[in-house]
């Protein structure tokens, strides 16, 4: 049984001013293509299920646009009796239920099933002489609620297949999360071996989590925290051994360059080197970020930022970030965050010269698990 998986689309995401001919945001523009792209490749392709892990839409009361397209595109594959499973995802979910949930639209359509009720729910499919039972958790009201619902899994004993869809952060080792108010956090527990399938949504960046766990991400670069990954969707073939293929989008290129130390260069040094980074990316339709860090400032005062810009123009967007030193000591920047320990250890080494750096993250890793189940004992 074939199976695709896809996660936060979220359709009517828009950003930064370039607008298309027509006057609308071209990033919004550059979302729908993503999502139209996956629906191209199911109709093309034909698997027996199409999986969505949450996030379809950015937002709880979508655009008409953004509802149009998901419509049309969804419809596509109902045409071609291919069942669309989709659960809501802390995007597009109301926090009072009151609201109603924008996924009511769906459920007319054949071969579609929304599940957005804030509860556990499966739905049992049969193709050809095989069935699966794909087990659904929507978001949930709250962290709580969300627990009580995946202590209500149940596996059907009589499947062929068991699949499990979730929308949420998981922590395990290393954690995989988006740092969002309302994100619901997936216990490692549940992540059952025994599942022939777990199609996870919810955080953006590809990631296999483990042999029959695997997050899609997210089909557009919706951060430059996610510059350099790679976006698609997962063709998944459920038999004797689980086997996955990722199918790569064609998206807008977002490069996030590395940041330019400049607590000891001169105004035309750090001028020059910002334009050798500019000119290295050509800068033609893409979206681009050129951080400079530490700078002095006094010499902040005298760069001239028009200029800088004027060299990525032709981009769909360009921006400089820097941060400004006074003293000469290198003040924490205001947006850093404390990651995982795991997390900050592995940045850490990764700017070491040591040469057994491997051996030493494992070894790290093996202390810090070792920490970590000593403090969840009472
Ligand atoms: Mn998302």
């Amino acid at each position: 049984m074939k199976v695709l998986h896809l996660a936060d689309t979220h359709l009517g995401y828009s950003a930064y001013r370039k607008v298309t001919e027509e006057g609308v945001n071209q990033r919004e523009i550059d979302v729908y293509d993503a999502f139209t792209q996956c629906i191209d490749y199911a109709v093309k392709s034909k698997p027996d299920l199409v999986l969505h892990a949450g996030d379809l839409f950015d937002s709880v009361r979508p655009t008409n646009r953004a509802i149009t397209v998901a419509v049309q595109q969804i419809l596509r594959l109902s045409k071609e009796n291919i069942p669309f499973i989709v659960i809501s995802g802390n995007h597009e979910t109301p926090k009072l239920k009151e609201t109603g949930n924008i996924f009511s639209i769906f459920e007319h359509l054949d071969h579609v099933y929304p599940i957005h009720n804030n509860h556990y729910e499966t739905v049992s499919l049969k193709n050809k002489d095989e069935t699966v039972m794909v087990h659904a958790i929507p978001q949930c009201q709250s962290p709580k609620e969300f627990e009580t619902n995946l202590k209500k899994i149940t596996r059907g004993k009589k499947a062929d297949f068991n699949v499990l869809m979730a929308h949420g952060a998981v922590a395990g080792i290393k954690e995989f999360k988006m740092n969002e108010f309302n994100e619901l956090f997936i216990p490692v527990k549940n992540l059952q071996e025994d599942f022939d399938y777990i199609a996870l949504g919810h955080y953006h960046m590809y990631t296999k989590l483990q042999e029959n766990a695997f997050y899609a991400g997210s089909t557009e670069h919706l951060s430059f925290t996610e510059a350099d990954s790679q976006k698609g969707c997962l063709e998944i073939d459920l038999g004797q051994k689980l086997k996955h293929r990722f199918i790569p989008l064609k998206t807008r290129i977002m490069v996030g360059a590395p940041s330019l130390d400049c607590s000891t260069l001169r105004i035309e040094q750090i001028v020059q080197k910002v334009k050798e980074t500019i000119q290295a990316i050509d800068p033609k339709d893409k979206i681009i970020r050129v951080c400079l860090e530490n700078v002095p400032s006094h010499i902040q005062r005298g760069i001239d930022f028009h200029q800088i810009r004027d060299l990525g123009k032709t981009a769909v967007h360009f921006e400089i970030k820097s941060t400004t030193i006074k003293t000469g000591e290198a003040a924490l920047s205001k947006d850093y965050k404390m990651k995982s320990l795991a997390d900050e250890f592995e940045k850490f080494l990764d700017i070491q010269q040591y040469q057994e750096k491997k051996i030493l993250f494992n070894l790290g890793l093996h202390y810090i698990h070792k920490i970590e189940e000593q403090e969840k004992k009472p």
